[in-house]
Protein backbone atom coordinates (compact mmCIF):
# COMPACT_ATOMS: atom_id res chain seq x y z
CA UNK A 1 0.00 0.00 0.00
CA UNK A 2 1.23 3.36 -0.82
CA UNK A 3 -0.38 7.14 -0.07
CA UNK A 4 -1.69 6.92 -3.94
CA UNK A 5 -3.23 3.41 -3.84
CA UNK A 6 -4.87 4.57 -0.53
CA UNK A 7 -6.46 7.84 -1.87
CA UNK A 8 -7.85 6.21 -4.54
CA UNK A 9 -8.97 3.17 -2.37
CA UNK A 10 -10.86 5.83 0.10
CA UNK A 11 -11.79 7.76 -3.15
CA UNK A 12 -10.52 11.19 -1.78
CA UNK A 13 -9.56 13.86 -4.14
CA UNK A 14 -6.87 14.83 -1.35
CA UNK A 15 -5.34 14.13 2.16
CA UNK A 16 -4.18 16.64 4.84
CA UNK A 17 -1.24 14.60 6.77
CA UNK A 18 -1.04 16.01 10.85
CA UNK A 19 0.46 13.52 12.51
CA UNK A 20 4.26 14.69 12.75
CA UNK A 21 5.71 11.22 12.36
CA UNK A 22 3.36 10.88 9.53
CA UNK A 23 4.22 14.06 8.05
CA UNK A 24 7.97 13.04 8.65
CA UNK A 25 7.62 9.88 6.44
CA UNK A 26 6.20 11.47 3.60
CA UNK A 27 7.88 14.76 3.16
CA UNK A 28 10.99 13.93 5.16
CA UNK A 29 10.51 16.96 6.93
CA UNK A 30 12.03 16.45 10.56
CA UNK A 31 10.36 19.82 12.80
CA UNK A 32 7.67 20.10 14.95
CA UNK A 33 5.91 22.05 13.17
CA UNK A 34 4.03 21.63 9.86
CA UNK A 35 1.33 20.17 7.62
CA UNK A 36 1.11 17.63 4.07
CA UNK A 37 -1.47 18.04 1.80
CA UNK A 38 -1.61 15.98 -1.28
CA UNK A 39 -4.25 16.34 -3.81
CA UNK A 40 -3.72 14.22 -6.59
CA UNK A 41 0.08 14.63 -8.14
CA UNK A 42 0.11 17.93 -6.21
CA UNK A 43 2.07 17.87 -3.06
CA UNK A 44 2.38 20.55 -0.58
CA UNK A 45 3.94 21.00 2.87
CA UNK A 46 2.92 24.04 4.80
CA UNK A 47 4.80 25.29 7.51
CA UNK A 48 5.98 29.26 9.43
CA UNK A 49 8.92 31.01 8.77
CA UNK A 50 11.49 29.10 11.45
CA UNK A 51 11.00 25.78 9.11
CA UNK A 52 11.55 27.53 5.58
CA UNK A 53 15.12 26.84 5.13
CA UNK A 54 15.36 23.56 6.77
CA UNK A 55 11.90 22.16 5.31
CA UNK A 56 12.59 23.67 1.46
CA UNK A 57 15.96 21.22 1.86
CA UNK A 58 14.29 18.45 3.22
CA UNK A 59 10.95 18.19 1.48
CA UNK A 60 11.73 19.46 -1.95
CA UNK A 61 13.59 16.43 -2.65
CA UNK A 62 10.48 14.65 -2.01
CA UNK A 63 8.19 16.50 -4.40
CA UNK A 64 6.47 18.76 -1.77
CA UNK A 65 6.08 22.38 -2.75
CA UNK A 66 6.70 24.08 0.64
CA UNK A 67 4.27 27.09 1.20
CA UNK A 68 5.38 29.85 4.21
CA UNK A 69 2.40 30.64 6.18
CA UNK A 70 2.23 32.36 9.70
CA UNK A 71 -1.28 33.03 10.59
CA UNK A 72 -3.42 30.07 9.70
CA UNK A 73 -1.90 26.89 8.97
CA UNK A 74 -5.60 25.76 8.18
CA UNK A 75 -6.46 28.54 6.39
CA UNK A 76 -3.96 28.50 3.72
CA UNK A 77 -4.93 24.50 3.84
CA UNK A 78 -8.74 25.97 3.35
CA UNK A 79 -7.17 28.21 -0.04
CA UNK A 80 -5.64 25.81 -1.52
CA UNK A 81 -8.61 23.12 -1.50
CA UNK A 82 -10.80 25.64 -2.76
CA UNK A 83 -8.25 26.56 -5.56
CA UNK A 84 -8.08 22.64 -6.74
CA UNK A 85 -11.73 22.31 -5.98
CA UNK A 86 -11.06 19.42 -3.53
CA UNK A 87 -14.74 18.25 -2.60
CA UNK A 88 -13.90 14.73 -0.55
CA UNK A 89 -10.78 15.58 2.09
CA UNK A 90 -8.98 12.66 3.67
CA UNK A 91 -8.38 13.38 7.35
CA UNK A 92 -6.42 11.88 10.23
CA UNK A 93 -9.25 11.39 12.15
CA UNK A 94 -6.95 9.75 15.03
CA UNK A 95 -4.93 12.77 15.09
CA UNK A 96 -7.38 16.14 14.61
CA UNK A 97 -8.34 17.68 18.13
CA UNK A 98 -12.23 18.29 18.26
CA UNK A 99 -11.17 21.92 18.21
CA UNK A 100 -9.37 21.29 15.36
CA UNK A 101 -12.13 19.95 13.66
CA UNK A 102 -14.99 22.65 14.52
CA UNK A 103 -12.71 24.92 12.91
CA UNK A 104 -12.66 22.91 10.01
CA UNK A 105 -16.43 22.43 9.43
CA UNK A 106 -17.29 26.11 9.91
CA UNK A 107 -14.60 27.31 7.47
CA UNK A 108 -15.14 24.39 5.11
CA UNK A 109 -18.79 23.69 4.55
CA UNK A 110 -18.38 22.41 1.54
CA UNK A 111 -15.84 19.73 2.08
CA UNK A 112 -17.12 15.94 2.44
CA UNK A 113 -14.54 14.57 5.20
CA UNK A 114 -13.16 10.72 4.88
CA UNK A 115 -12.06 9.18 7.91
CA UNK A 116 -8.54 7.76 7.45
CA UNK A 117 -8.25 5.93 10.82
CA UNK A 118 -4.66 4.39 11.04
CA UNK A 119 -4.00 3.94 7.06
CA UNK A 120 -1.23 5.86 7.27
CA UNK A 121 0.30 4.70 10.19
CA UNK A 122 -0.47 1.29 8.41
CA UNK A 123 1.51 2.04 5.27
CA UNK A 124 4.75 2.77 7.99
CA UNK A 125 4.88 -0.90 8.43
CA UNK A 126 6.91 -2.15 5.56
CA UNK A 127 10.14 -0.48 6.08
CA UNK A 128 12.31 0.37 2.97
CA UNK A 129 15.97 -0.35 2.08
CA UNK A 130 17.01 2.85 3.17
CA UNK A 131 14.69 2.70 6.55
CA UNK A 132 16.31 -0.92 7.36
CA UNK A 133 19.77 0.50 6.86
CA UNK A 134 18.82 3.59 9.58
CA UNK A 135 17.32 0.67 11.85
CA UNK A 136 20.07 -1.51 12.00
CA UNK A 137 22.59 1.48 12.92
CA UNK A 138 19.78 2.35 15.54
CA UNK A 139 20.63 -1.64 16.78
CA UNK A 140 24.25 -1.12 16.44
CA UNK A 141 24.22 2.06 18.35
CA UNK A 142 22.34 0.52 21.32
CA UNK A 143 23.94 -2.88 21.32
CA UNK A 144 27.58 -0.85 21.31
CA UNK A 145 26.22 1.07 24.55
CA UNK A 146 25.31 -1.57 26.64
CA UNK A 147 28.82 -3.55 25.88
CA UNK A 148 30.21 0.14 27.26
CA UNK A 149 27.65 -0.27 30.16
CA UNK A 150 28.20 -3.24 31.76
CA UNK A 151 31.32 -2.97 33.44
CA UNK A 152 29.42 -0.26 35.75
CA UNK A 153 27.13 -2.76 36.67
CA UNK A 154 27.26 -4.09 40.49
CA UNK A 155 25.97 -4.96 43.78
CA UNK A 156 24.46 -1.21 45.41
CA UNK A 157 25.07 0.82 41.90
CA UNK A 158 21.48 2.33 41.44
CA UNK A 159 19.39 1.67 39.00
CA UNK A 160 18.91 5.23 37.59
CA UNK A 161 22.45 5.48 37.24
CA UNK A 162 22.49 2.36 34.56
CA UNK A 163 19.78 4.27 33.12
CA UNK A 164 21.73 7.51 32.75
CA UNK A 165 25.02 5.57 31.59
CA UNK A 166 23.08 3.83 29.09
CA UNK A 167 21.69 7.04 27.62
CA UNK A 168 24.87 8.69 27.68
CA UNK A 169 26.75 6.36 26.26
CA UNK A 170 23.59 6.16 23.06
CA UNK A 171 24.08 9.97 22.60
CA UNK A 172 27.89 9.98 22.52
CA UNK A 173 27.56 7.40 19.57
CA UNK A 174 24.98 9.40 17.50
CA UNK A 175 21.67 8.73 19.29
CA UNK A 176 19.09 11.21 18.85
CA UNK A 177 17.45 10.46 22.06
CA UNK A 178 16.40 7.02 24.28
CA UNK A 179 13.52 5.51 22.29
CA UNK A 180 11.46 5.77 25.89
CA UNK A 181 12.25 5.72 29.92
CA UNK A 182 14.70 3.36 29.99
CA UNK A 183 13.99 -0.03 31.85
CA UNK A 184 16.21 -1.30 34.22
CA UNK A 185 15.03 -3.57 37.16
CA UNK A 186 16.71 -5.26 39.99
CA UNK A 187 16.01 -8.36 41.19
CA UNK A 188 11.57 -8.27 42.56
CA UNK A 189 11.64 -5.35 40.30
CA UNK A 190 12.63 -7.70 37.23
CA UNK A 191 9.13 -9.14 37.54
CA UNK A 192 7.65 -5.59 36.61
CA UNK A 193 7.38 -6.03 32.63
CA UNK A 194 7.92 -2.12 32.64
CA UNK A 195 9.86 -1.19 35.78
CA UNK A 196 10.98 2.13 34.42
CA UNK A 197 14.67 2.51 36.71
CA UNK A 198 14.25 3.73 39.77
CA UNK A 199 16.93 4.85 42.47
CA UNK A 200 16.66 1.52 44.32
CA UNK A 201 20.16 -0.20 44.48
CA UNK A 202 20.87 -3.30 42.26
CA UNK A 203 20.95 -6.42 44.74
CA UNK A 204 22.01 -9.85 44.06
CA UNK A 205 19.12 -11.31 41.29
CA UNK A 206 17.69 -11.17 37.61
CA UNK A 207 18.30 -7.53 36.36
CA UNK A 208 16.61 -6.67 33.37
CA UNK A 209 17.72 -3.71 31.24
CA UNK A 210 14.84 -2.86 28.19
CA UNK A 211 16.15 0.03 26.11
CA UNK A 212 16.72 1.37 22.43
CA UNK A 213 17.50 4.37 21.22
CA UNK A 214 16.25 6.85 18.27
CA UNK A 215 18.94 6.95 15.54
CA UNK A 216 17.80 9.47 12.54
CA UNK A 217 14.72 8.92 13.59
CA UNK A 218 13.94 5.29 13.84
CA UNK A 219 13.79 3.39 17.20
CA UNK A 220 15.85 0.08 18.33
CA UNK A 221 14.43 -1.76 20.94
CA UNK A 222 16.28 -4.28 22.82
CA UNK A 223 16.03 -6.29 26.32
CA UNK A 224 18.28 -8.41 28.28
CA UNK A 225 18.79 -9.85 31.25
CA UNK A 226 21.48 -10.61 33.63
CA UNK A 227 21.98 -12.20 36.89
CA UNK A 228 24.29 -9.78 39.21
CA UNK A 229 26.28 -12.05 41.79
CA UNK A 230 27.34 -15.31 42.07
CA UNK A 231 24.87 -17.43 43.10
CA UNK A 232 21.73 -18.13 41.05
CA UNK A 233 19.20 -20.51 42.34
CA UNK A 234 17.58 -23.14 40.12
CA UNK A 235 14.63 -21.62 39.49
CA UNK A 236 16.90 -18.68 38.45
CA UNK A 237 18.62 -20.81 35.51
CA UNK A 238 15.47 -22.31 34.82
CA UNK A 239 13.53 -20.06 34.11
CA UNK A 240 15.95 -17.93 31.78
CA UNK A 241 16.81 -21.37 29.76
CA UNK A 242 12.41 -21.60 28.90
CA UNK A 243 12.41 -17.55 28.09
CA UNK A 244 15.72 -18.09 26.23
CA UNK A 245 14.38 -20.95 23.76
CA UNK A 246 11.25 -19.43 23.53
CA UNK A 247 12.44 -16.49 21.84
CA UNK A 248 14.83 -18.45 19.98
CA UNK A 249 11.94 -20.81 18.88
CA UNK A 250 9.88 -17.51 17.99
CA UNK A 251 12.58 -16.20 15.51
CA UNK A 252 13.22 -19.02 13.86
CA UNK A 253 9.47 -19.25 12.55
CA UNK A 254 9.52 -15.54 11.33
CA UNK A 255 8.75 -15.18 8.01
CA UNK A 256 6.16 -13.67 4.88
CA UNK A 257 3.38 -15.52 5.47
CA UNK A 258 3.22 -16.70 9.28
CA UNK A 259 0.59 -14.87 11.12
CA UNK A 260 1.45 -12.73 14.13
CA UNK A 261 -1.24 -15.28 16.54
CA UNK A 262 0.67 -18.09 15.06
CA UNK A 263 4.36 -16.18 15.86
CA UNK A 264 3.00 -15.30 19.12
CA UNK A 265 1.58 -19.12 20.01
CA UNK A 266 5.06 -20.19 19.55
CA UNK A 267 7.05 -19.02 22.12
CA UNK A 268 3.38 -18.38 24.12
CA UNK A 269 2.84 -22.83 23.84
CA UNK A 270 6.01 -23.64 24.79
CA UNK A 271 6.27 -21.01 27.62
CA UNK A 272 2.96 -22.92 29.11
CA UNK A 273 4.09 -26.18 28.44
CA UNK A 274 6.97 -25.87 31.04
CA UNK A 275 4.51 -24.28 33.16
CA UNK A 276 4.76 -20.59 33.07
CA UNK A 277 2.26 -19.64 31.15
CA UNK A 278 0.12 -17.54 33.52
CA UNK A 279 3.45 -15.46 34.09
CA UNK A 280 3.52 -14.63 30.44
CA UNK A 281 0.74 -11.73 30.52
CA UNK A 282 1.69 -9.32 27.32
CA UNK A 283 2.27 -10.07 23.61
CA UNK A 284 4.73 -11.21 21.83
CA UNK A 285 6.39 -8.59 19.85
CA UNK A 286 5.40 -5.06 17.95
CA UNK A 287 6.67 -3.67 14.95
CA UNK A 288 9.22 -0.85 15.44
CA UNK A 289 10.02 2.29 13.34
CA UNK A 290 9.69 5.94 13.52
CA UNK A 291 7.75 5.16 16.86
CA UNK A 292 8.96 2.34 18.73
CA UNK A 293 5.39 0.69 18.86
CA UNK A 294 3.98 0.26 15.61
CA UNK A 295 2.11 -2.06 13.53
CA UNK A 296 2.30 -4.88 13.21
CA UNK A 297 1.01 -6.07 16.95
CA UNK A 298 2.63 -9.26 17.06
CA UNK A 299 0.52 -10.29 19.83
CA UNK A 300 -2.56 -12.54 20.47
CA UNK A 301 -4.07 -9.49 21.29
CA UNK A 302 -3.46 -7.80 18.20
CA UNK A 303 -5.32 -8.03 15.15
CA UNK A 304 -4.22 -10.96 13.16
CA UNK A 305 -2.26 -9.77 10.22
CA UNK A 306 0.31 -11.89 8.16
CA UNK A 307 3.69 -11.23 8.48
CA UNK A 308 5.34 -9.50 5.15
CA UNK A 309 8.68 -8.81 3.61
CA UNK A 310 10.51 -5.76 5.06
CA UNK A 311 8.28 -5.43 8.31
CA UNK A 312 10.61 -5.05 11.56
CA UNK A 313 9.36 -7.08 14.60
CA UNK A 314 10.67 -7.44 17.55
CA UNK A 315 9.94 -10.84 19.40
CA UNK A 316 10.69 -10.90 23.10
CA UNK A 317 8.66 -13.15 25.44
CA UNK A 318 9.35 -12.76 29.39
CA UNK A 319 8.54 -15.38 32.28
CA UNK A 320 7.54 -12.60 35.54
CA UNK A 321 7.89 -14.12 39.01
CA UNK A 322 6.03 -11.92 41.91
CA UNK A 323 8.43 -11.69 44.56
CA UNK A 324 11.08 -13.39 43.06
CA UNK A 325 11.85 -11.93 39.83
CA UNK A 326 11.58 -11.81 35.91
CA UNK A 327 13.37 -12.52 32.76
CA UNK A 328 12.48 -11.05 29.10
CA UNK A 329 14.57 -11.33 26.04
CA UNK A 330 13.68 -9.05 22.94
CA UNK A 331 16.00 -8.70 19.67
CA UNK A 332 14.97 -6.43 16.65
CA UNK A 333 13.77 -8.76 13.60
CA UNK A 334 13.86 -8.26 9.62
CA UNK A 335 11.06 -10.02 8.23
CA UNK A 336 12.42 -11.68 5.02
CA UNK A 337 10.55 -13.46 1.86
CA UNK A 338 11.22 -16.86 3.28
CA UNK A 339 12.78 -16.19 6.57
CA UNK A 340 14.26 -13.77 8.67
CA UNK A 341 17.39 -11.32 9.82
CA UNK A 342 17.85 -10.99 13.39
CA UNK A 343 19.74 -7.26 13.76
CA UNK A 344 20.46 -7.78 17.28
CA UNK A 345 23.34 -9.16 18.14
CA UNK A 346 24.05 -9.25 21.75
CA UNK A 347 24.58 -12.92 23.47
CA UNK A 348 21.52 -14.31 25.15
CA UNK A 349 23.77 -17.22 27.14
CA UNK A 350 23.33 -16.78 30.94
CA UNK A 351 25.80 -14.12 32.15
CA UNK A 352 26.57 -13.40 35.91
CA UNK A 353 28.21 -10.36 36.42
CA UNK A 354 29.79 -10.36 39.43
MN1 LIG B 1 9.71 -3.94 22.93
Amino acid sequence: MNLEKLMKEKNVDAVLITNMLNVRYFTGFTGTTGVALVAGDKKFFITDFRYVAQGKEQVEKNGYELICENISTLKKVGEILKELKVEKLGIENQNVTLDQFKLFESNFTSLEYVYLDDNFTKIREIKSEKEIEIIKKSVEIAEKALELTIPKIKIGVKESDIAAELEYQMRKLGASKPSFDLIVASNERSALPHGVASDKKIEEGFLTIDYGCFYKGYASDITRTFYVGDNPSEKHLEIYEIVKQANEKAIKEVRAGISVHELDAVARDFIKEKGYGEYFGHGLGHGIGLQIHEYPGVSFKAENKILKEGMVITIEPGIYLPNFGGVRIEDDILVKKDSYEILTSLDKSFKKIK
